[in-house]
């Protein structure tokens, strides 16, 4: 049996680094598909350096510092510095367009933006006028005026890291707002580190391991996730730029393990090249943040021998159920919830204790994994907690007699289109804004690629002209583009019950082989 060497004492998210700097400074940290290579030595010198230049333009513990670079080993040395540092990162999609971003700036009120290089331009007027004092950059390949600026400062001792308690916040990552706008879920280092080791220990990450990275770095998965797995375990990452079904293939030779998204399983399916042979090396893949079908599960256990784990998380909570890494990994299941974490099933908000054996309900979870609220919203933050502390997680599920938990679905009106989430009310509004749309209701319908497909329905005004096209093409100036409806469907008048509300569950009843079919 594999024993993970993780050290369940190192209680802050900084420890991880300073601590393998000094005990395996040698050992690889990273190597990027260009063949760049970090240790933990350099990982940590970078990094002290990025610190003092943070340090140097005013930035101090508890700022926030936006992101929206392309994903890179500076990306993620960026992050270890923040979390030295005690700043607090806010990573946005680089998906997301100027409308939206001016939002995510105005409310996170951030010190400082770092942006693209070839993004200055644009981005820096808008961050100004959204309140942020600085802007740097940084570029895929080293390049921007941050790492110039950090080539050129000193390196800081641990010694000058500030007191940083586990409640000192150490992220905001916008999510969710079923009003329509995100909100930014508050992360602490307490969440981080206690997840982290969490997941390491269950998933018995030791520092042989090699995670092949092909998630993005703006989600808590790619993040949180996957990058803390192996910094807490003193492992290392194989990062690639980008998902590609091909190249990630070809690059599991590398790795011991893989993390995805079910879109990510779909597509490695798809790949003639995967087999035994290919994924010999891999002792453990992951998936997440969308439900896996379980026969994808099936056929990749099948097709590789690899009986995939798939665990449920949110950004609010970071990780709260993983199937087993020894037991039995059920397809359907998202596991058993993670040590430390307390999950039920009510009958609905605010009901004290109601657990339901193998009843479907709201389910509730608490624990030191569970984030400090909503940023500026302490209306919705108090929403959405229970008398007793549970966090409303807004999706429905089912606890077996053995314990496992199933997802049945989402009391929340949200799409997951290849895992990443979709507010309906922020697409209709776009929508119902657009000159001839009387109304509009967004649904998400089955995909064979993305799990979920985002959908628009329209009804126009008489004489209206509107035409599929010219409605993707408009959104597409507005919004980031896994948020553009796949589909736009005209109809005379949207159906509703005798209250008048409109019947989601009848246009995705009606509409359900809509990707089937193309
Ligand atoms: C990209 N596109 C999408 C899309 N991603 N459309 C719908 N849904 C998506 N998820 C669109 C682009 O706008 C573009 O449109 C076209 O597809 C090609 O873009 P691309 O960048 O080349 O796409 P691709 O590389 O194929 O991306 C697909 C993907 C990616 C599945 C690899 O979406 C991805 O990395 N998803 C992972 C998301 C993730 O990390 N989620 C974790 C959230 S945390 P056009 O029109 O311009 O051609 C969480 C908690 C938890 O949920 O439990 O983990
Ligand atoms: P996000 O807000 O992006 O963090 O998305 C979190 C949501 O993704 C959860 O509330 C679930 O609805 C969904 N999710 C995450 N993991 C799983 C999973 N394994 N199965 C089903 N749904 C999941």
């Amino acid at each position: 049996m594999r024993v993970a060497n993780i050290n369940p004492s190192r209680t802050d998210p900084a420890d991880w680094v300073e601590q393998a700097a000094a005990h395996h400074g040698d050992r690889r940290f990273l190597v990027t598909t260009a063949g760049l290579e970090l240790s933990y030595r350099a990982l940590h010198e970078q990094s002290g350096r990025l610190v003092a230049a943070l340090a140097g333009l005013g930035v101090a513990a508890g700022d926030r510092i936006a992101l929206q670079v392309d994903k890179s080993a500076d990306t993620v040395v960026l992050y270890v510095a923040c979390l030295r540092l005690g700043a607090v990162l806010v990573p946005l999609n680089t998906a997301y367009t100027a409308a939206e971003l001016e939002y995510f700036l105005t409310d996170a009120g951030p010190r400082l933006s770092v942006v693209r290089p070839t993004d200055r331009t644009l981005l820096e007027p808008l961050a100004l006028r959204s309140g942020c004092a600085m802007v740097e950059t940084l570029g895929a390949t080293g390049e921007g005026t941050l790492p110039e600026l950090a080539r050129r400062a000193p390196v800081v001792a641990d010694s000058a890291r500030p007191a940083l308690p586990a409640e000192a916040l150490a992220a905001l990552i916008y999510t969710s707002g079923t009003t329509g706008r995100s909100k930014g879920a508050m992360l602490t280092r307490g969440n981080l580190a206690s997840n982290a080791v969490a997941l390491a220990q269950l998933w018995r990450f030791t520092r042989e391991d090699v995670l092949l990275h092909a998630l993005p770095l703006f989600h808590v998965h790619g993040l949180f996730v996957a990058v803390n797995a192996v910094l807490a375990a003193g492992a290392s990452l194989v990062l690639l730029p980008r998902f590609d079904a091909a190249e990630v293939v070809r690059r599991l030779a590398t790795a011991t393990v893989y993390m995805g998204v079910p879109t990510h399983y779909t597509r490695l399916l798809q790949q003639p090249e995967l087999g035994t042979a290919t994924t010999a090396g891999v002792r453990l893949f992951v998936s997440g943040s969308a439900p896996l079908l379980a026969d994808t599960h099936r056929e990749f256990a099948q097709r590789t021998g690899h009986v995939i784990l798939e665990r449920y998380g949110m950004t609010e909570t970071l990780m709260n159920t993983s199937n087993p890494y020894d037991g039995p990994r059920l397809p359907g299941s998202v596991g058993l919830p993670l040590p430390g974490v307390e999950l039920r099933v009510t009958a609905g908000t605010g009901e004290r204790g109601a657990a339901r054996a193998g009843k479907v309900g709201m389910l509730e979870v608490r624990g030191a994994n569970v984030f400090a609220g909503y940023w500026n919203d302490a209306r919705k933050s108090r929403e959405s907690f229970t008398t007793d502390g549970f966090f409303v997680t807004g999706d429905l599920g089912s606890i077996d007699a053995a314990g496992y938990v199933y997802i049945a679905g989402r009391a929340r009106d949200l799409v997951i289109s290849g895992g990443y989430n979709v507010y309906p009310k922020e697409v209709e509004a776009e929508l119902d804004a657009l000159p001839g749309v009387i109304e509009s209701a967004v649904v998400g319908l089955p995909h064979p690629d993305l799990g979920e497909g985002v959908t628009a329905v329209v009804s126009c005004a008489p004489g209206a002209t509107l035409v599929e096209a010219q409605v993707v093409a408009a959104l597409q100036q507005r919004l980031a583009g896994y948020k553009v409806p796949k589909r736009v469907l005209f109809v005379a008048e949207l159906p509703r019950n005798a209250m008048g509300k409109v019947q989601k569950a009848v246009l995705r009843q009606s509409y359900d082989a809509l990707y089937r079919l193309a």
